[in-house]
């Protein structure tokens, strides 16, 4: 058994709440080391990881880890939020009470982490400083050592963010148990895992997994759902999974901090990271924020405030390349510390390789390995599943992003001029439609989907919902969120626009896509921004103001003018079918605001009226 007491002392952790904390779970886990996490421990934690074979070397500073492989994703149906009130339950929090999910959880780790070392790790979530810093303050407890690598890389890391706390008990109790991954059932009606947030009590347990927001537990378990929770608890802020961004326009000075939604796999980390296209980049320049959580709240000066309470990114591998996504490459460059996932590894030259990194693989296999550790080279005739799994991720601090900007740390936040919306949508949604009216544009994110994954998963041209792009996130009863959004967001003196945006749509023939995406995106984020300031005008369609071609700035850009036409117009047909789809999914939701079906009969007649 762990001396809790000595190792606490060693670290100099005094405050109390902590201490009683550590030593509860580390009895109930049985670990038979404690050990508490400072970011400064990175470089001994890494050799030792490495000398352990839990990281392999990927180059100058770089490493590579492989997940166990039914361990790759977080598994949505494995999740839930759990409080003592049964009126939290809403669609899609798999609301469980929340005496009865401790009990499974605390049977589930007894002895689990028997042998093992449990790092405890103090975080926050939030720049220092920061108006919300009293709700970013946790202690992750880890049996599990990449844990603690990627959440160093992910959070900010020392004891000193919860030994000076306002209120010593105001922490998230937030506890990581691995088990035993190949015994776990994943995916059986006998699955073992689950993936608990006991949002009354900021108590976080997680069990059956070691692979990203299943295990780092400051991201989304902290900063997505228990945020969320206590944000409407506290009717104090919103919680979303938000990317955030800057642009600077170097020609009058000014700069606009957009915020937006897109599901999980739609964009976010692409959009938020983007450079100017070249024929642009002489006047415009894009800032990095965040690329997956935004905090927002109305600040004293009455305007609305948005912040990024993560420290790194979480960023899909796939696709990443010099001509989609720069900077992202530059994040994960030699020297850098970044941590590589289940993508493809060379055990003879330490390259890494996944789909899209370049556009072949690599010709010579000799070493190469795919994401399962299975030679290449030694694959039967005909088989030609990736090399990487669709989900490897790379995990890089904030500050590696070349164009992070200045200010990423500034406790005080941005001012928000616009929040967007985006789904992955092969027809019907244009290329963007921008919303001035905000109960019409906390509808639109209500509305929020992409294309279900499978066929078999939904209906002909029927979106799998995801509102605001928080279905997987979701802590507390949707009417109540939507309301709150309401209250959030309207009590600001200035209101952001909002804005639907659609990288994705299709030719319905050959399937090409009709917009070229990645960096062309801020095209369309520029023409928003003019038609908040008035500079132009767009054309009023039913479902909101669509861009002219005229005023799409299109410099450098050879777009053929057919593909132009149709992402610039609406399909009404296939937008009154959409409005069918849309009553049944907002139906769902006892008690919505009725500003919400205002908003919602309204674009339905104005689509019947041009019928
Ligand atoms: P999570 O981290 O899962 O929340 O995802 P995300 O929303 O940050 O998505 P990300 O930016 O990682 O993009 C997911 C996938 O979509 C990647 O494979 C990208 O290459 C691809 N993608 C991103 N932007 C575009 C675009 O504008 N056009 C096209 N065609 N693909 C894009
Ligand atoms: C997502 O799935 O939306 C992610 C990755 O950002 S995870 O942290 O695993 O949720
Ligand atoms: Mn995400």
């Amino acid at each position: 058994m762990a001396n809790v007491e000595a190792a606490l002392d060693a670290a100099g952790l005094k405050n109390p709440h902590v201490r009683e904390y550590v030593a509860y779970w580390a009895e109930v886990t049985g670990a038979e080391r404690v050990e508490v996490v400072n970011a400064s421990d990175d470089a001994r934690l890494l050799a030792e990881a490495v000398e352990a074979g839990e990281l392999e070397p990927a180059g100058d500073g770089l490493y590579y880890s492989r997940s166990y492989q039914k361990d790759t994703a977080r598994s949505e149906e494995r999740t839930i939020v759990a409080t003592s009130n049964p009126a939290d339950k809403g669609v899609y929090n798999n609301w469980r009470p929340a005496d009865e999910m401790k009990e499974l959880l605390t049977s589930k780790m007894r002895g689990a982490s028997a042998g093992k070392t449990m790092y405890v790790i103090p975080y926050l979530m939030a720049p220092p400083g920061s108006p919300l810093e009293a709700y970013a303050a946790g202690v992750e407890l880890t049996d599990t050592r990449t844990v603690v690598l990627h959440m160093i890389r992910m959070a900010r890391v020392g004891a000193h963010h919860i030994d000076a706390l306002e209120d010593p008990n105001s922490f998230v109790r937030a506890v990581h148990v691995t088990g035993d991954l190949p015994n776990l059932g994943q995916g059986t009606p006998d699955d073992q895992r689950y993936f608990v947030t006991v949002a009354d009590e900021r108590t976080i347990l997680h069990f059956g997994s070691s692979y990203g927001g299943n295990a780092l537990l400051g991201k989304i378990a902290h900063g997505l759902r228990q945020a969320a929770y206590d944000g409407w608890a506290s009717k104090k802020f919103l919680a979303e999974q938000f990317m955030l961004l800057g642009i600077v326009d170097k020609e009058t000075g000014r700069k606009y901090h957009i915020c937006g939604g897109f599901p999980s796999a739609s964009g976010k980390t692409n959009l938020a990271m983007t450079l100017a296209p070249d024929a642009l980049g002489d006047r415009y320049h894009v800032e990095f924020y965040g690329d997956d959580i935004a905090w927002l709240w109305v600040g004293e000066d009455g305007r609305l405030y948005g912040m990024n309470p993560e420290f790194g990114v979480f960023g899909v591998a796939k696709d990443t390349n010099e001509l989609t996504n720069p900077t992202a490459l530059h994040s994960i460059a030699e020297g850098t510390g970044a941590l590589f996932t289940n993508i493809a590894y060379n055990t003879a030259t330490q390259e890494v390789w996944w789909e899209g990194k370049t556009p072949e693989h690599p010709t010579d296999l000799d070493g190469w390995t795919d994401w399962k550790g299975e030679s290449i080279a030694e694959r039967a005739e005909g088989v030609d599943a990736p090399w990487a799994h669709p989900n490897s991720r790379f995990t890089t601090t904030l500050a590696n992003v070349p164009n992070v900007a200045a200010d990423f740390e500034e406790p005080a936040g941005v001012p928000i001029d616009a929040i967007i919306f985006g789904g992955r949508t092969r027809d019907r949604e244009p290329l963007v439609r921008a919303i001035h009216d905000l109960a019409e544009g906390v509808y639109d994110g209500l509305t929020l989907g992409a294309e279900a994954t499978f066929a078999a998963d939904g209906l002909d041209g029927q979106l799998r919902y995801d509102p605001m792009s928080m279905r997987p996130f979701m802590s507390y009863d949707e009417a109540k969120y939507a309301e709150h959004w309401l209250n959030i967001v309207g009590a600001a003196s200035e209101q952001p626009i909002f804005a639907h945006v659609n990288w994705f749509q299709r030719d319905a023939e050959d399937g090409h896509f009709l917009w070229p995406g990645y960096r062309e995106n801020l095209r369309p984020l520029l023409w928003l921004m003019q038609l908040k300031n008035g500079e132009v005008t767009g054309r009023q369609t039913p479902v909101g103001i669509i861009p002219t071609a005229e005023e799409l700035n299109l410099d450098g850009l050879d777009l053929p003018a057919e593909d132009l036409e149709r992402i610039l117009n609406i399909d009404n047909e296939r937008w009154r079918q959409e409005i069918g789809f849309r009553e049944e999914h907002l139906q769902q939701f006892d008690g919505l605001p009725e500003a919400i079906w205002e908003a919602h009969r309204r674009v339905a007649a104005a689509l019947d009226a041009e019928a």
